[in-house]
């Protein structure tokens, strides 16, 4: 009897410890299903050969672009490593240099006029767009207040647009 009470004892807490580890795996499955989402993380695992969660100057000399005075710059707390978050910091704001295109004053231009010819209600309107530098200029003549300020909305939403002068003039 002693005996099968304690049988029951281990299966009810083996029972236990299955489903706490249950558990644990689904935290950490969340976890790294939402990490893996980032392509810096995939990255900073494909580098970790050794997997000790830091990348060493020699697991970075894979990467071309990493040179010892990168590593450095990006390695905050001087450890001669770069953990996930020195190598995503670094990777971000490179990343940032990247694709930080200079959208052209024509492009600009093109793209706010094409704007404005999609909306209805400003369509018809002969709103003039001129662009220096990211810095657009309106100009023209509508019915309202509301179809100014809309103009200017839409045009300020357009990519590369630093700012938006708006000289349209409400017709009263
Ligand atoms: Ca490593
Ligand atoms: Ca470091």
């Amino acid at each position: 009897m002693n005996h099968l009470k304690k049988s029951l004892v281990v299966i009810a807490m083996s029972g236990f410890v299955m489903n706490a580890n249950a558990h644990d795996a689904h935290d950490s499955d969340t976890m790294s299903m939402g990490e893996n989402q980032s392509p810096n993380h995939q990255t900073f695992m494909m580098f970790d050969t050794n997997n000790d969660g830091v990348l060493s100057a020699t697991e970075l000399s894979k990467d071309p672009s990493f040179t010892k005075e990168r590593i450095a710059k990006a390695d905050h707390d001087n450890d001669g490593t770069l953990d996930e978050s020195e190598y995503t910091e670094e990777k971000v704001k490179s990343g940032e240099a990247d694709v930080k295109r200079v959208a052209s004053d024509s492009w600009i231009t093109a793209q706010a006029k094409t704007k404005l010819l999609t909306e209805e209600s400003l369509k018809s309107l002969k709103i003039s767009i001129e662009t220096f530098k990211g810095e657009v200029l309106l100009s023209g003549f509508v019915a309202n207040e509301a179809l100014k300020v809309k103009a200017e909305d839409i045009v300020s939403k357009v990519e590369g647009v630093k700012s938006v002068n708006n000289g349209i003039v409400v017709k009263k």
